[in-house]
């Protein structure tokens, strides 16, 4: 593939509803909009680092310094042969998983479209739709969370996960199971706790949880390996697992059971391949998280989320529980049974929304060879 140009668009979007986590409260998101063109096509990739460095040290400034002075000046000095060859190549940019994981995706997109086939079949995955749940954000009150758990229920959502704090933790968790006996429910807690603290989230244990997200911090394995020794809830890992050999280290350590996949947080589609394979030959579950993607990252954790080793439903939920307006023409609706379609035209298989895109956007720029 000989690469033209490649623009990118720093869009801010507003959330249908605030978001929050223990790490702070998102009213308008931010990402990062590739395009990328080769030959008389284009191809989208979306940059998942947000406004402020809260989930990962990257933010939409981060990345786009990133972006623009490394990552995008060496796909336009050599032709690449495919998405991984990318990664080979800037293997010297420490860090920065978010910025190269929008690059590669619009290398997938780009490469799906020159081959007629859709990101799902590039992947290895067949599944024509995937289980899917909604991440609820931490609510004023246990009465308030009880109430917005039930609307998603009563959307058709079938499994559940509550953000956690310190203080706003086992009450909540126990408001909800008490209200809704039977739902498949997890917690997330974003790193708000230590080895000391999260002692308090012990009573977890008797509220049937599928999982407990990242309760220490990122850079603590060791930790996490000493909490699931004490505790009986399968503890996953979210922002710890940043490559294969983090997994790999996590399972040797009993550090986790369960590890939730983001292709941004991994630095990529490959690498989070790398990851599912890892934990299908441990038979290991995964799932697909999210990271409030418009349209474009949306298709693309459809697709990943369809591969066989993701056996838990994925925090891929509809675009109408994220977004007033989207940038792609095409909506993702909620199944009855709690499932979305995976998209099967060429590559990601959406189009974009110019007139949306250009609404969203808060700057522009556009690199060429
Ligand atoms: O920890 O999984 C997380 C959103 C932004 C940053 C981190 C996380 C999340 C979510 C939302 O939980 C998942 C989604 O619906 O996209
Ligand atoms: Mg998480």
């Amino acid at each position: 593939m000989r690469i033209d140009r490649v623009s990118l668009h720093h869009l801010r979007m507003r959330l249908r509803a605030p978001f929050e986590t223990s790490f702070g409260k998102t009213v308008d998101r931010d990402c990062i909009l590739l395009e990328i063109f080769s030959e008389a096509l284009v191809g989208y990739g979306e940059c998942v680092a947000d406004q402020d460095p809260g989930y990962s040290y990257e933010t939409s400034q981060t990345a786009w310094h990133i972006l623009r002075d490394f990552l995008v000046p060496v796909l336009l000095t050599e032709d690449l042969s495919e998405p991984q060859e990318f990664q080979r190549r800037v293997a010297h940019v420490r860090g920065h998983p978010m910025a190269k994981a929008g690059v590669e995706l619009a290398l997938w997109d780009l490469l799906g479209k020159r081959q007629g086939c859709s990101l799902q079949v590039l992947l290895g995955g067949a599944a024509a739709q995937v289980a899917v749940g909604v991440s609820v954000g931490l609510q004023p009150s246990s009465a308030e969370l009880v109430e917005v758990v039930g609307g998603y229920l009563d959307q058709g959502y079938q499994r559940i996960k509550i953000k956690i704090k310190p203080g706003r933790d086992v009450g909540e968790a126990r408001a909800v199971r008490r209200a809704f006996p039977y739902i498949r429910l997890q917690v997330d807690a974003n790193s708000a706790y230590t080895l000391e603290s999260a002692k308090s989230l012990k009573p977890l244990d008797e509220l049937d949880l599928l999982l407990i997200e990242q309760p220490l911090s990122e850079d603590d394995l060791w930790d996490h390996s000493c909490l699931q020794a004490q505790i009986r809830t399968p503890i996953c890992l979210d922002e710890s697992i940043l490559s294969d050999r983090h997994a790999r280290q996590a399972l040797e350590m009993g550090a986790c059971r369960v590890i939730n996949i983001k292709a941004g947080r991994v630095g990529g589609l490959s690498q989070a391949l790398a990851i599912h394979n890892l934990c299908l030959a441990q038979n290991v579950p995964v799932w697909c998280g999210g990271m409030l993607e418009t349209g474009v990252g949306r298709a693309a954790n459809l697709a990943l989320a369809s591969l066989p080793g993701f056996t838990l439903p994925g925090d891929i939920s509809a675009s109408d529980r994220y977004y007033a307006e989207d940038i792609t023409h095409q909506r993702f609706n909620l199944n009855p049974d709690s499932t979305i379609d995976v998209p099967s035209g060429s590559g990601l298989g959406v189009t974009i929304d110019i007139p949306a895109l250009k609404r969203a956007s808060l700057d522009s720029i556009t690199l060429k060879a």
